[in-house]
């Protein structure tokens, strides 16, 4: 299965990085530091060099407890850097946005794909990323970020999210996105205990039967605190484990904060399953 990100294919039989590119003042484990255009595009740099084939361009947090942004904010601060990674380096520029005027907007600057935390749950959304044509990560989640944590509840995890990414397929290619561009997440962390993060990490290959790519994201999460006990900038290793069973469970695309290791770690498994054909 081959995806076209705005005039980059790739097979998604294979794994990628996707580097994480915070350009918010309160982003959670890089301190804000890359909010001025030219440090994003710094780090971008550095993370397109260390091998990641996206930079996820994200403008609003949506870690838990985080508060929503305007979209006015939003796309302050996210269109001069996809317009400046756009213009310096040879990547696919992935928006972390669910709100449709910054979908349109980054899509015209140069971004090749849309992450969307909300699987296009906001109002013109669907349209929006229909009109961009370009790829879209759908992401599951139980509730907004402000409040996702506060009492997370399943009858079925795995059913749940499952059901939850298809009915939201079925309205988004109602909507005129195309099916060839969806591409699916569960959402780790995003309304969730960790017994049903790891619940879902465990179940991952069962989420190929919905028939598209899967993206996953865990670098630095709390589920790997919890389940470590270390602070979110001692948990490098936990991350780099957490990839590699995604890697091995047939994951499209990792999100990382740290691209060097991530893309060492997908590496191995790749040179393993070339081995096992
Ligand atoms: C993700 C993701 C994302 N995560 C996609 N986009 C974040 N497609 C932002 C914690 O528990 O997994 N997939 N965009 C970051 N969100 C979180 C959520 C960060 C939970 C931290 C936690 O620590």
């Amino acid at each position: 299965m081959e995806i076209n990100f705005a005039g980059r294919m790739l097979t998604m039989s294979r794994c990628y990085v996707m580097g994480i590119l915070n350009v918010t003042p309160d982003s959670f484990s890089d301190g804000g530091k890359f909010n001025a255009p030219d440090a994003a595009l710094a780090r971008a740099r550095e993370m397109v060099v260390d091998g990641a084939t996206f930079i996820d361009v994200g403008g609003e947090s949506t870690r838990p407890g985080a508060q929503p942004v305007s979209v006015a904010e939003e796309l302050d601060r996210v269109c001069p850097v996809v317009e400046a990674i756009a213009r310096e380096l040879d990547t696919i520029i992935s928006v972390d946005t669910s709100a449709p005027e910054v979908m349109a907007e980054a899509a015209r600057l140069g971004a090749g794909m849309i992450n969307d935390v909300r699987a296009l749950q906001r109002a013109g959304a669907p349209e929006a990323a229909a009109a961009a044509d370009i790829p879209v990560c759908l992401m599951h989640i139980q509730g907004e970020p402000d409040s996702m944590q506060d009492n997370p509840a399943y009858r079925n995890v795995r059913r749940d999210v499952s059901s939850f990414l298809t009915e939201r397929m079925r309205v988004v290619e109602a909507a005129g996105v195309r099916s060839e561009h969806i591409i699916l997440d569960p959402g780790f962390g995003f309304g969730k205990r960790l017994e049903h993060n790891i619940e879902l990490l465990a179940s991952l290959e069962q989420l190929h039967i919905l028939g598209h790519p899967l993206l996953v994201g865990i670098s630095r999460k709390s589920m790997l605190g919890q389940i470590t006990g270390h602070d979110v900038n001692e948990r490098l290793p936990a991350s780099l484990a957490a990839a590699t069973i995604a890697a091995m469970k047939g994951a499209s695309i990792i999100r990382a904060h740290d691209v060097r290791e991530t893309a060492d770690a997908v590496r191995v498994v790749a040179a393993m399953k070339e081995a096992g054909r």
